[in-house]
């Protein structure tokens, strides 16, 4: 049996406090996000690809490809030198290399849109978008502008922000 390497972070500062602030949907526990692939490795893709979640929420990435080890790596700074494509008060995560079947959590509570994307495969266009809240929340930030810092595969992945907003999960896949 493979070792689950699990580790929590607290990405930005609210916490559990979030989840009790009146009129707010409930966070869920936990919302799965799974690393695929096909057998022969042809395409590999994050599962679903956008997802809009409430502040507070927790995001699991699991990798589910038994051919590859995926990372999930937010677009900052902080990390590798990327331009910004999270909320500015918000904390960079970076899952570091999951083997198949190991997992990676984060609390994300800071509004706006986070765009992620796998390091060993940004060039095959593994990348995906998470919102957190919705631009009625306090200091919420949409979408980054930049196209530059960005592989042209991985931005043409990416959900269009209104539409994600709209349905909530956007699966994407083998066959997108
Ligand atoms: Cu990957």
């Amino acid at each position: 049996m493979m070792a689950t390497r699990r580790r929590v972070l607290a990405a930005g500062g609210g916490g559990l406090a979030a989840l009790a602030l009146p009129g707010r949907p409930r966070a869920a526990a936990v919302e799965l996000v799974e690393m695929r692939g096909t057998t022969r490795g042809e395409r590999i893709w994050f599962a679903p690809l956008g997802l809009a979640v409430a502040p507070g929420t927790v995001l699991r990435f699991v990798n589910r490809d038994r051919g590859n080890s995926h990372t999930a790596t937010c677009y900052h700074p902080d990390l590798f030198g990327r331009v910004r494509r999270i909320p500015a008060a918000a904390t960079p995560w970076d899952s570091g290399f999951l083997l198949p079947e190991e997992s990676f959590e984060v609390r994300l509570t800071v509004p706006g849109v986070y765009d992620y994307y796998c390091i060993p495969h940004e060039m095959a266009g593994m990348a995906g978008r998470i919102v957190v809240g919705g631009p009625g929340d306090p200091g919420f930030e949409g979408p980054a502008a930049d196209r530059g810092d960005i592989d042209p595969a991985a931005l043409a992945t990416l959900p269009a922000f209104d539409v994600l907003l709209a349905r909530g999960r956007i699966e994407g896949g083998e066959g997108a």
